[in-house]
């Protein structure tokens, strides 16, 4: 399929983005925080409960059976959806957050001591900031960070050297950045990291639904993301890891599934993935995953992504034009969010002033505390785009954002 989607058409799929709010009609730019949900998927979690639901692994009845079957079918679409060589390789998790935590818990207890350095950059969300830094306490090890330029947020990779040294043992980071838009060079990243015996994690929380993703490409150690960003359900997420990595392990939680053998004593562990998957898991999430991840292949996510920097490069560019705006983020190869301040005017109520007239925007931190402090802000404003949003809907945000500017005398 090389021709264009027919992006309306496929906005159709979502029923939510057909309503009004506050009398005017939805403009939905908060995807970066989670995206809206197509009818197949709505149906999928549907079907699943109406017809199939059961617990999975344990049943040697027929819905038991069916519920395991999608359940594991989910598992191997993860896997080819990030072009994982193994289906034993996709772990089922809340989401990014807890992929996070689960590495930080497992592998940094096993191989972290005083000394060690796990390398992290500043732009990281605070899910791939805080668990590093808890488990820095427990084992003694420290967390260093590899700089972000400005408010261009790009990483300053000329400090890279230096701080590669011989003590990181752990460099985790994101791929595209939900507060600035940056893509991150992770295969480079990676490239230099695995030369030096350095595992690597990459957070694929903004990149997993928006560009195609290919572990193995990318030459990382884990790949972790959240189902609910790329039009799955939430408390569903993905962490991919090697075999050989997962299965050395320990276990992350105890408890039924993930045991071979249990004595009054001591218990004896599965291999990945049921190691990591203590008691019953969410069933439907990943049966709506799967519907997601078949729904974003269908359309193409080469596509998707093109579709996205269209968006954020037109809104950059109509967003440049006001006096006196201050834009985060590279100008060139966004991804599909712009992240900005109106001089004099917080975040929060440009948001607040948005949604009165439709339109969702999200004003914070974003959960990059540190970098907003490094940046001198407190926070910004941030519109965020998916295939489903036009260009008509820009130019209603734009125009929103000169009526705010307005009212404040700009
Ligand atoms: N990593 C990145 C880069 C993220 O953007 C987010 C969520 C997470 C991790 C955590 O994902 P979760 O699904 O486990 O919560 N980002 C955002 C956001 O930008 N606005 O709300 C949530």
């Amino acid at each position: 399929m090389s021709s264009s989607p027919d992006w309306l058409a496929l906005r159709k799929d979502f029923p939510i983005l057909d309503q009004k709010v506050h009398g005017r009609p939805l403009v939905y730019l908060d995807n970066a925080a989670t995206s809206q949900k197509p009818r197949a998927v709505i149906e999928a979690l549907v079907r699943y409960y109406e017809r199939d639901n059961a617990n999975v692994h344990r049943g040697l009845h027929e819905l038991s059976n069916r519920a395991t079957n999608h359940f594991e079918a989910a598992r191997a679409r993860a896997a080819k959806f990030i072009n994982a060589p193994s289906a034993d390789e996709i772990i089922f998790t809340r989401g990014t957050t807890e992929g996070i935590n689960l590495v930080a818990q497992t592998w940094g207890m096993k191989h972290l001591k005083p000394g060690d350095v796990i390398l992290l950059t500043e732009m990281e969300h605070h899910s791939n900031m805080v668990p590093w830094q808890m488990i820095a306490e427990r084992t003694g090890a420290r967390v260093a960070y590899l700089p972000v330029t400005g408010d261009d947020g790009l990483l300053d990779l000329s400090q890279l050297d230096s701080l590669l040294t011989p003590q990181v043992k752990m460099l985790a980071l994101v791929h595209i950045s939900n507060s600035m838009g940056t893509v991150n060079p992770v295969e480079a990243l990676c490239a230099r990291a695995r030369k030096k015996g350095i595992t690597t994690l990459v957070d694929g929380a903004q990149s997993a639904g928006h560009l195609p993703v290919d572990v193995q490409a990318i030459g990382c150690d884990f790949f972790v993301f959240s189902g609910h960003k790329i039009c799955g359900p939430t408390g569903i997420g993905i962490l991919w890891g090697r075999q050989e990595i997962l299965n050395s392990l320990p276990p992350y939680q105890g408890g039924g599934e993930m045991i071979l053998t249990v004595g009054y004593d001591r218990a004896e562990f599965k291999q990945s993935p049921q190691r990591f998957e203590a008691g019953t898991p969410d069933i439907s999430g990943p049966i709506g995953l799967h519907a997601a991840m078949d729904y974003l292949d269908a359309i193409g996510r080469d596509k998707i992504w093109k579709h996205d920097q269209e968006l954020a490069g037109y809104a950059y560019e109509k967003l440049s034009a006001f006096k006196g705006i201050r834009l985060f983020g590279p100008k060139q190869d966004r991804a599909g969010l712009v992240s900005f301040l109106l001089q004099d005017v917080h975040a929060h109520d440009v948001v607040t002033l948005a949604d009165r007239a439709g339109v969702a925007l999200r004003g914070g931190h974003h959960c990059t505390q540190p970098l907003m402090h490094k940046l001198g802000v407190e926070s910004t404003a941030r519109a965020s785009f998916y295939f489903y949003n036009t260009r008509a809907e820009v130019d209603v945000f734009i125009e929103v954002i000169g009526e705010i500017r307005k009212f404040f005398g700009q």
